[in-house]
């Protein structure tokens, strides 16, 4: 045991001399690239979505209930599979309220991430060959020996707080109770930081709650929906395109608002195409229009509200006047379209969006978001925001969790309202100094990449290069995997049982997740691996059960239905008990806020020091021959993680640089030109990017789609495509309340000659 624990202790220290060279390996051959023609009309009266046709090939098939792992929607589906272990097809459930039986392209596309054949297929070791480091391919017993033993190395020397867990999607959840089992609550998912904790925030502070997801937004009855640079339709959170489409046939307004003519832009009755930044002057208008005319809902703000003389002497200058100035948006057009706000109203909805980490003031912008939400009366009314409802899941018999000294809430000490934890903060407490009392030593990362979704690559590779260990837990070669000491292979989600789904919706249902086919390779499941660390730590008593379907068994038991109810409908609905969706007239209502109300002055936010009400802040402006660096989505690719997918691959396999025409006239650029891109710290991208002249773009940005430009050879597809914008986001602006990174202040210049090749300084 002794020796053990010093070999180990040695090579913990061995491994952090020669640290942390990332390791790339020649791209293995082109797999079988499967076709796939899902329509992409979105929001056409033809099916944007695949529909459940079930032809005749298909209803020979088995199905199993899966829900998609794509994004984190979670449509629930059916994977249909036959004998061979092939995959024809994946369907939507039809019963299921997040997917209405339709799955989005890249759902559809979801049996690419188990017919890839780049993916992972064995555990890997980092081991030194022939003087270089290297991967070696290596049991699992070995790979799991090793990691256990790295578990208890750090926490003999440091503690487990020492140990973090950065995770996102559904591995995430075993991994979780794996370290809270072993004493570390160092856990953070960049879905916060980096993604909707501004907003959660920022509506937390008005109204009480969490937006969540799915957010709740009665979108299929609304008159008005109001679309803060939230791009519903290249964003295709499947529930919410789909009501998007019907009120669009409906007759609702939609209102967007984006410094580029987007697809929901299109569709749009007014598109204010703002100058980016400055989205808080613009809100802060419309509360002055809407007080000064007397528009807003005065029973409901009466009622309900707290704070309403406060907030209508704020607004009392911001006029649209004021706003055009700012934001470059015609007062009339800023008074019209509140007055349009404001006839639909309450099925009036200002979407809360979802990520929201964009300057730094981000709370702030939420609050105003949420703030005219409340002078509309729209929350809690039809047409505006329901009253959600969940159900939840029976706790498996476990011990209590041992109580850390310290972890995620400490280490983001600095951000008063942080509610999860804030993945650059932990990144930061990797970084020995004298002054840190929280020292992180180790790193385990599952189902995220960091080297895609974490801005500021330098700070985030000097943390790597500390740390005494890395391991990453991934389906796939993706970049992050080549920082690893040890890459364990995880089999995809159509090859597994995962945690019950349950969804918080108009009413509360379940959906359930149990393997189509078998494991592929040498892949396994992810609660696998967390169990058999977990019992080589002796931590047999969390883990006490064979099998996760006897997780799921005993849960679902509890919950009144089984194994064999659920094989059959995949999606359960239960009935609400929280009482109605909206409320009912003049119905008294406690807001689970401090003072019971909704706060539109938020006196929780000026005890702490900050503005109690939204106030517009200027931000930095491009220099002369920068463009500001935007980004976005597109419909058929989710982050990084579909890239190399061979079916999504098929339907976009790099992403473009959009210019406006103004500015490809000045340097000489037309569409599909190749250019580098380097920003104001000069960061130059690694790979050149093909240009698209559009006016779908403001003059002062340029746009791309996030998730292209991968490092690792071993992405056979995906390598080298395009340009990673994360690569260009060395600048955050941190959000002081809640500690997100904005990261669209970065300026780039483009460059037409391939600057690799000449010597840089
Ligand atoms: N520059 C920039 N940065 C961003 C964003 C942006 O738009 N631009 N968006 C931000 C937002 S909104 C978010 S939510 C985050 C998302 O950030 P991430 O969650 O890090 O996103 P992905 O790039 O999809 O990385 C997911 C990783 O999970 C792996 N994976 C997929 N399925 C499985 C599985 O079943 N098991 C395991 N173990 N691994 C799996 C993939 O191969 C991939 O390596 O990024 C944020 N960061
Ligand atoms: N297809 C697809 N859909 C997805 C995802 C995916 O990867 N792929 N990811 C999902 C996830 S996790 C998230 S968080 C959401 C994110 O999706 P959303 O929350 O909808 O959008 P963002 O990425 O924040 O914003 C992108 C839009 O903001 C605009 N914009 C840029 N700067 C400004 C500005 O200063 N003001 C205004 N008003 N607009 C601006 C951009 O032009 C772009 O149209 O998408 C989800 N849906
Ligand atoms: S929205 Fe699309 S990718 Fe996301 S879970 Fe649903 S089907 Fe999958
Ligand atoms: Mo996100």
């Amino acid at each position: 045991m002794n020796m053990n624990k010093f070999i180990l202790k040695k090579s913990v220290r061995q491994m952090s001399t020669s640290r942390r060279k990332f390791i790339k390996i020649s791209a293995l051959g082109l797999g079988g690239v499967a076709a796939s023609t899902t329509a992409l009309n979105l929001f056409g009266t033809s099916p944007f979505f695949d529909a459940v046709v079930l032809d005749e090939v298909a209803k020979k098939l088995h199905r199993t209930p899966t829900y998609c792992e794509v994004c984190f929607w979670k449509c629930a589906a059916w994977a249909y599979s036959d004998s061979e272990g092939n995959i024809p097809k994946i369907l939507g459930n039809e019963t299921d309220p997040h997917c209405y039986g339709r799955l989005c392209p890249r759902g559809t596309g979801g049996v690419g991430m188990y017919n890839d054949t780049d993916r992972l297929k064995t555990p890997l070791i980092r081991k030194m060959v022939d003087g270089e480091q290297t991967f070696v391919e290596s049991s699992w017993e070995e790979a799991l020996d090793l990691v256990a033993g790295k578990f208890k190395a750090v926490k003999e020397k440091y503690g487990s707080e020492s140990f973090a867990l950065l995770k996102h999607g559904s591995p995430g959840k075993h991994l979780e109770h794996l370290f809270k089992a072993y004493g570390s609550d160092t856990i953070a998912e960049p879905a916060y930081a980096q993604c909707r904790g501004a907003r959660e925030a920022g509506f937390a502070l008005t109204f009480g709650s969490w937006v969540g997801s799915p957010e709740p937004t009665d979108i299929r009855d609304t008159k008005c929906l109001v679309l803060i640079g939230s791009h519903i339709g290249e964003n295709m959170h499947n529930s919410q395109v789909q009501e998007m489409s019907d009120a669009i046939d409906n007759g609702a307004t939609i209102i967007t608002v984006d410094p580029r003519y987007s697809t929901a832009a299109s569709k749009s009755k007014y598109w204010l195409a703002i100058k980016p930044a400055t989205d808080i002057a613009l809100m802060l208008a419309w509360m002055n229009v809407i007080i000064e005319e007397g528009l807003y809902d005065k029973d409901y703000v009466e009622k309900y509200t707290t704070g309403f003389n406060e907030l209508k002497k704020h607004v009392l200058n911001f006029s649209p006047e004021w706003a055009y100035g700012i934001t470059t948006i015609k007062p009339a057009e800023i008074r019209k379209t509140a007055r349009e706000m404001a006839n639909a109203a309450p099925a009036v909805i200002i979407h809360p969006g979802r990520h929201v980490a964009w300057y730094g003031d981000d709370t702030q912008r939420a609050r105003a978001m949420a703030i005219l939400n409340a002078l509309l009366g729209s929350w809690g009314r039809r047409g505006g925001f329901y009253f959600k409802e969940s159900i939840s899941i029976p706790k498996y018999p476990s011990p209590k969790y041992p109580q850390p000294e310290w972890g995620w809430p400490e280490i983001g000490e600095k951000y008063p309202l942080a509610q999860m934890g804030i993945t650059t903060e932990v990144i930061k407490a990797s970084l020995p100094s004298e002054d840190n009392k929280y020292p992180v030593k180790a790193w385990m990362v599952a189902g995220t990449n960091l080297t895609k979704s974490i801005p500021n690559k330098e700070l985030l590779e000097n943390a790597m290069n500390e740390l005494e260990f890395l391991v990453v837990l991934d389906t796939m070669p993706m970049d992050i995997t080549g920082y690893a000491d040890v890459v364990l292979p995880e089999c995809t989600y159509l090859e597994r049982f995962d945690g019950i789904r349950s969804a918080t919706n108009r009413e509360p249902s379940i959906a359930v997740r149990f393997p189509a086919v078998k494991p592929k390779y040498d892949s396994k499941p992810g609660w696998w691996v967390a169990k058999q660390i977990g019992d080589r730590l002796g931590l047999n008593e969390y883990f006490d059960y064979d099998d996760y379907k006897d997780v799921i068994a005993w849960q679902l038991d509890k919950m009144g239905t089984s194994i064999e109810e659920m094989i059959k409908i995949g999606v359960k609905h239960y009935p609400r008990k929280s009482g109605g969706l909206y409320l009912k007239d003049g119905e008294p209502y406690n807001f689970p806020t401090s003072s019971g109300k909704i706060e539109l002055y938020s006196k929780e936010l000026k005890d702490l020091g900050f503005d109690p009400l939204p106030k517009y802040t200027k931000h930095p402006e491009p220099p002369a021959g920068f463009y500001r660096l935007n980004y976005g989505r597109a419909p058929m690719h989710t982050f990084s993680r579909t890239a190399n997918n061979p079916n999504l691959n098929d339907l976009m396999n790099e992403n473009n640089l959009w210019v406006n025409p103004k500015v490809a006239r000045i340097l000489g650029l037309t569409s599909g030109s190749e250019v580098w891109l380097r920003n104001q710290d000069k960061v130059t991208s690694t790979f050149p990017i093909k240009v698209r002249v559009t006016e779908r773009i403001r003059w002062d940005s340029v746009y791309m789609v996030h998730g292209f430009g991968h490092d690792n050879k071993k992405l056979s597809r995906a390598y080298g495509k395009g340009i990673n914008d994360t690569q260009l986001i060395s600048k955050v602006y941190e959000d002081p309340i809640m500690g997100g990174t904005g990261m669209r202040g970065n300026f780039v210049e483009i460059l037409t000659d391939n600057p690799h090749n000449t010597v840089e300084s």
